[in-house]
């Protein structure tokens, strides 16, 4: 007896030893539980979800980078994405059990020790001749669940690979790349499913949420987000979004009518609700489709269990201007005359902060966070826009049949927010909103549609409207409508913002900067120069008793490829892809 406990001793420690070879100082590979995902908000120790836990708030209350202290923080290691692609890199990492795993541009992704920045493994997808992502090939990040992790393609796969050998598991197919549909977002983990949307907005596809069960990849429900088409659960037809067809739109344009989730959601474990956005209704010019176009440009809140539609709230009705309703919806609570409000806010591309009741959709109150907005006057008592007459762009059959009235219109339709994930802070109690300043003349074209081309009938020129900035990271206060403080950056902001309770708000700039502000004031606390532009999202997490943040540096995304004018003045800024990680000095 005493031989075999001294064996298994001996053997335990030797499986300890291999396993430090490989991860560094940290502790055995473990799996990714539900409870793990769950908790992700509460445990500093690891980084399981896009957004820093289920909702999406990306605040941290790890404090040891600090106001007082960040200006100390050093880079400990970069990791370069390498080969020869680039291109914008818009990707969150994830930490787990001291592994980072972070997708990059062209459907790559890599496993890289967090304390030496060595690479663990790399996956690289097989991309097809033929993609067609609208806003550069870019992916936003991965999924983690049990042994596996679980990230999208630009051909419109699901892929999940075992964690540790970065080897395929199981590979499912989203959609159809050839009429149009790709995949960029991070999927979301909730009870044990994996969720995603799908990409494609411009091409006249259908968008629609989905449920697989995470560890075979198998579909539990799909939800299609236009009115009229089928949702299905366990294979069994699951009723018609909307009811029927033909309520809000005109003749058949409901089949390809967008509303593409494209963003991906959020999840609230305390009304046990999917949030997901949905783009512009197809195609842009909106004379053809007169109507509210549901359930495009729209908030819905879906049942994860029976795939239904459980409330929906529309930003922007009868979309004429390319606002896609995607911006992430985040949960949070506050307390109004000592009664605790449960609340969700999103900051829109239209220009609107829209605060919302989480368990009903009920509009709560909308204020501008751009500082000029054209399309509309404001909203009304229930959050409907009320349109300025002759904001919308002209109807081509009341011109000379080929190009409609030209108009000049604020925000553009890269928005006053695009994808960028803002951040709510538990201690101010404020939104970080990644914003920008900028106007488009946009006019409308006759067009029809035709499987995998694309299907805007529009034109559009972006420009400034300020001469000395376009970006604008906002300290929006969510109970007022107050803009606390604003800091003004001369390009535009593409990147995420995390925020923690050293009283810092970090995110990163096209000009290459890693910026720290200061919560409170928006004073520049830190700043750092990667070397290309960020338009990731950073990540802070505890190791070893060490607080360590990191982001992804490689400039590109939609502004190069959309921006009009704009795009000339960003033209000369190098691409990249380095995986930057911070921390403070050891004493
Ligand atoms: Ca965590
Ligand atoms: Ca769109």
């Amino acid at each position: 007896m005493k031989n075999k406990t001294l064996s298994i001793g001996l053997l335990a420690s030797a499986v300890t030893l291999s396993l430090s070879v490989t991860l560094g100082s940290q502790s055995a590979f473990a799996v990714v539980t539900d409870k793990d995902i769950s908790q992700d908000e509460v445990t500093p120790n690891d980084v399981v979800t896009y957004g820093m836990g289920q909702r999406g708030q990306r605040y941290s209350d790890l404090k040891k980078v600090n106001t007082k202290t960040v200006k100390k923080m050093v880079p400990v290691w970069a990791y370069s994405l390498g080969g020869e692609k680039q291109r914008g890199q818009e990707s969150q990492p994830l930490v787990k059990d001291g592994v980072m795993y972070v997708t990059g541009s062209y459907s790559r992704i890599y496993a890289i020790n967090t304390e030496t920045g060595d690479e663990l493994w790399e996956y690289e997808a097989r991309l097809p001749d033929g993609i067609m992502p609208c806003c550069d090939v870019i992916n936003r990040g991965a999924a983690l669940y049990d042994d596996l992790v679980i990230y999208g393609t630009l051909d419109a796969k699901l892929i999940a690979l075992n964690a540790k050998t970065g080897k395929p598991v199981w590979r499912k197919k989203l959609g159809d790349y050839q009429a149009g549909y790709s995949y960029t977002a991070a999927p979301l983990i909730v009870k044990g499913m994996v969720i995603t949307g799908i990409s494609g907005g411009e091409f006249g596809i259908v968008g629609k949420v989905e449920a697989r069960d995470a560890k075979t990849g198998e579909l539990v429900w799909t939800r299609p987000t236009v009115e009229g088409h089928m949702g299905y659960l366990n294979g069994k037809e699951n009723g018609i979004t909307g009811g029927k067809p033909g309520q809000t739109w005109p003749g058949d344009l409901w089949k390809t009518g967008g509303a593409a989730t494209w963003l991906g959601g959020t999840y609230d474990p305390d009304t046990d609700l999917i949030f997901m956005g949905t783009g512009n209704p197809a195609p842009w010019n909106s004379h053809l489709r007169p109507g509210d176009n549901l359930y495009s440009a729209s908030r819905l809140a879906i049942d994860p269990d029976t795939g239904k539609i459980v409330w929906h709230f529309q930003t922007t009705p009868h979309d004429g201007w390319d606002f896609d309703g995607v911006n992430e919806l985040i949960a949070f609570d506050y307390k109004d005359g000592g009664k605790t409000v449960k609340a969700a806010a999103t900051a829109d591309r239209n220009g609107f902060f829209y605060v919302l009741n989480r368990e009903n959709g009920d509009f709560i109150r909308g204020f501008p966070f751009v500082s000029k907005i054209t399309w509309a006057e404001g909203l009304d008592s229930e959050g409907r826009p009320i349109y300025t007459k002759g904001g919308r762009p002209g109807d081509p059959a009341a011109a000379d049949g080929k190009k409609g009235e030209t108009v000049w219109s604020i925000p553009s339709f890269l928005g006053g927010k695009n994808w960028m994930p803002m951040a709510y802070s538990q201690d101010t109690e404020l939104f970080y909103v990644p914003s920008n300043e900028w106007g488009m003349d946009i006019w409308n074209e006759p067009v029809e549609y035709k499987a995998g081309a694309a299907y805007l009938g529009s034109g559009f020129t972006i420009k400034p409207i300020y001469d000395d900035h376009i970006g604008s990271l906002k300290a929006v206060d969510p109970k007022t409508g107050k803009i606390v403080w604003e800091y003004k950056n001369g390009a535009p902001l593409w990147g995420g913002v995390l925020t923690t309770a050293g009283n810092l708000v970090f995110f990163g700039t096209p000009e290459g900067y890693l910026l720290g502000l200061n919560a409170k004031t928006g004073e520049i606390e830190y700043k750092f120069n990667t070397g290309s532009g960020i338009v990731g999202s950073p990540i802070t997490w505890t190791q070893d008793g060490e607080q360590y943040l990191s982001v992804l540096s490689g400039w590109g995304g939609a502004v190069p490829l959309w921006g009009g004018e704009v795009a000339k003045s960003v033209k000369n800024f190098n691409q990249g892809g380095t995986v930057w990680t911070f921390k403070l000095p050891k004493k």
